[in-house]
């Protein structure tokens, strides 16, 4: 496959193209591997001039993450080009179904301008995030302008997730105590928007409850001061439209040279994220680590650290 050949193919918007791009990604073939990096670095070269938008989904399983970007897709433009990306729980514990989130979106199956594409949750090489970041690179490519990536809801995959997107969402429940999980796994520290979701399921002084106590650790934030950090309430199934949530997240990519600025220092973060795993991999396969470890079993533990750095050196 000639790797220039699928980069036209990927600008002329051809869908096949990206089935066929993403697939390339996904293996764990040397060779498709080569080939993968050529092609995303063609794609770096010109995806700051892209405008798009990216929307991470994030909450505890059943929070209604689907049902949420299905009602909200089908309140945007029939003309704008969507792509979802779903990481389905049930493959992450059978490894394999992939129609789980599919049938939560019943108005997007099949819709011209929305791409669905289930992510395989394991086996890939670098792990979730990095997945992500070069299928949405290639959606970008293929002239995908808004692409949302549903989190998986469990483990540390979501919260690695908010390096790879402009705007980190959080859908929460009037009554749970789900914040105070999400709380823990440090998810509160790193969104910019949160909705109370299924309000139609509660009564309004319990929603406004759990807004006030959001709003407050949304606004005690230290790490994400984005201007446009925004809560609300909504109900995918019962409310007549999803606009007053498109407003919200279009008023959040107003300010396109804080979205890019942001995208930067991100990326300087996953490079380091990225330094520090192939370093401490190479650390822990050096032939000597062993060896040295015992040869310093008399220091504690911090000296005898800094012997085998210097030693390795
Ligand atoms: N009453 C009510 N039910 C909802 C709403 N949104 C979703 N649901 C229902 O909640 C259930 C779970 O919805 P999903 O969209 O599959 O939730 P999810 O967060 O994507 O779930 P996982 O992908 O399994 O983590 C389904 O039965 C939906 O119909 C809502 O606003 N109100
Ligand atoms: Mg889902």
């Amino acid at each position: 496959m000639d790797i220039h050949e699928l980069y036209q193919a990927l600008k002329q918007k051809d869908r096949y193209a990206l089935s066929k791009a993403i697939t390339l990604i996904e293996s764990n073939k040397t060779d498709d591997q080569t080939k993968a990096s050529e092609l995303l670095n063609l794609l770096l070269e010109s995806s700051e001039k892209i405008q798009s938008k990216r929307i991470a989904i994030t909450g505890i399983p059943g929070v209604g993450k689907s049902t949420f970007i299905n009602s909200v897709v089908k309140g945007l433009s029939k003309d704008e080009r969507i792509a979802v990306l779903t990481i389905d729980p049930s493959s992450v514990i059978s490894g394999g179904s992939i129609l789980g989130d599919k049938t939560r979106m019943p108005d997007l199956i099949g819709h011209p301008n929305v791409f669905i594409r289930p992510s395989p949750s394991k086996g890939f090489l670098g792990g979730i995030a990095a997945y992500t970041y070069r299928v949405i690179l290639l959606c970008e490519a293929a002239g995908f302008k808004t692409i949302f990536v549903e989190t998986v809801g469990v483990g540390q995959s979501e919260i690695e997730v908010y390096k790879y997107v402009d705007l980190f969402l959080l859908l929460t429940l009037p009554r749970t105590g789900d914040e105070l999980q999400s709380l823990k796994k440090g998810i509160l520290e790193q969104v910019h928007g949160i909705v109370v979701h299924k309000t139609d399921l509660f009564d309004p002084t319990e929603i406004h409850k759990k807004t006030a106590l959001l709003k407050e650790i949304l606004e005690e934030q230290t790490y994400n001061t984005h201007p446009k950090k925004f809560i609300t309430d909504f109900s995918s199934t019962s409310s007549k439209s999803p606009q007053k949530i498109i407003k919200l997240c279009t008023d959040f990519f107003s300010d396109r040279a804080l979205i890019l600025k942001k995208r930067k220092q991100n990326e300087a973060s996953i490079f380091q994220d990225q330094l520090k795993k192939l370093w401490l991999d190479q650390l822990q396969n050096h032939p000597d680590l062993k060896a040295l470890i015992k040869a310093h079993l008399h220091n504690d533990p911090f000296v005898r650290a800094q012997k085998v750095i210097n030693a390795l050196k």
